[in-house]
């Protein structure tokens, strides 16, 4: 198999997620570090669009999405497994509720005026304001949460992570699951990315403690990596890894070998388009071909995008 490389960015709390989860698994990788807003030229020749971070590459195989990522690495490499059979259908509901639900509250808690601050302190002015810019763009049309009602929220949020932690290391049982990876990077971003708002998590000390152990599972074994390299191992490739399901699911109307194009529900519109060579019951994958980076097949997951047919010219 081509190496796993990674696209991220230190301070990207999903990319922590993900990155938490090589460290579990004890796996090594390539790591490319990516710009955190707008333009990504590297990002784009190799997802066709998507801008959103982190993604996952192996060869020629781009993977979009933490949830899909985590998929993936548990294919690769099945142990310690992150979907423990006994809870399989809820650590994926309960990693769900956190990718969305807890994050989304985390989020308006920490970059409240006070953590935004403390976020691009040091930073020229055009910094925040250029962060702010993109951020705004890629949240249109979204419900922003106000602080006050976020703050809430997140203390209801963090009590009951603490309740499930109640005799037990990790949020499903006595080993970390998917559900533990997901609920842990919006709150490894108040306490690492704003310490300053990090006090929220001093009424919930089984929180804290299990915080530690999951930062002590590490990142797995790092290598430097360039985009410029990334993008070169992309077009040296000759496909293909293997697929484990290739059963397709006619859910759209819209045959394999169609010209689609895929995009996020929410927050960061940036669509894909490419040739919809694949819809398994659980992901999509178009293949697209990149002046740079030759012909990628990119894979999203099915669940939180839109996958949509582009009309003949
Ligand atoms: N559902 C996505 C969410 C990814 C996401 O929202 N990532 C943030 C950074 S943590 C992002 O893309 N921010 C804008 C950017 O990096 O361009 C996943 O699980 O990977």
């Amino acid at each position: 198999m081509s190496d796993i490389i990674l696209h991220h960015y230190p301070t990207s709390p999903f990319s922590e997620k993900v990155r938490l989860v090589l460290g579990y698994k004890q796996l090594a990788w390539k790591s490319v570090i990516v710009p955190a807003i707008m333009p990504k030229p590297d990002v784009q020749a190799l997802t066709g669009g998507y801008r959103k971070t982190p993604f996952l590459q192996i060869g020629s195989d781009v993977y979009c999405d933490s949830a899909l990522i985590c998929d993936v690495l548990e294919h690769i490499q099945p142990t310690p497994t992150l979907y423990p059979e006994s809870h399989k259908g809820l650590a994926r509901v309960l990693a769900q509720w956190a990718d969305t639900t807890l994050f989304w509250s985390a989020m308006a808690y920490n970059l409240q005026p006070k953590g935004a601050a403390a976020m691009f302190d040091g930073a020229p002015p055009e910094a925040a304001k250029a962060f702010g810019a993109d951020r705004a763009a890629m949240s249109a049309g979204m419900t922003r949460l106000r602080p006050a009602d976020a703050t809430a929220a997140y203390k209801s949020y963090l009590r009951r992570i603490n309740d499930m932690l109640d005799g037990q290391d990790f949020v499903l049982g006595s080993a970390p699951c998917v559900a533990d990876f997901a609920c842990y990077h919006p709150l490894w971003f108040s306490r690492k990315r704003v310490p300053v708002m990090a006090g929220i998590l001093d009424a919930t000390p089984a929180v804290l403690a299990w915080m530690d152990r999951m930062a002590a599972l590490g990142h797995g074994s790092i290598e430097k990596f360039s985009a410029t390299e990334a993008i070169a191992v992309c077009s040296a490739s000759t496909r293909a890894t293997a697929q484990n399901d290739n059963t397709f699911q006619h859910e759209h109307g819209i045959p394999l070998g169609s010209r689609v194009t895929v995009a996020a529900e929410t927050f960061g519109p940036e669509a894909t388009e490419g040739e919809l060579v694949a819809a398994t019951r659980t992901r999509y994958t178009l293949k697209r071909v990149d002046a740079r980076a030759g012909t990628v097949h990119v894979h999203f997951p099915r669940i939180g995008y839109a996958l949509r047919a582009v009309p003949p010219v």
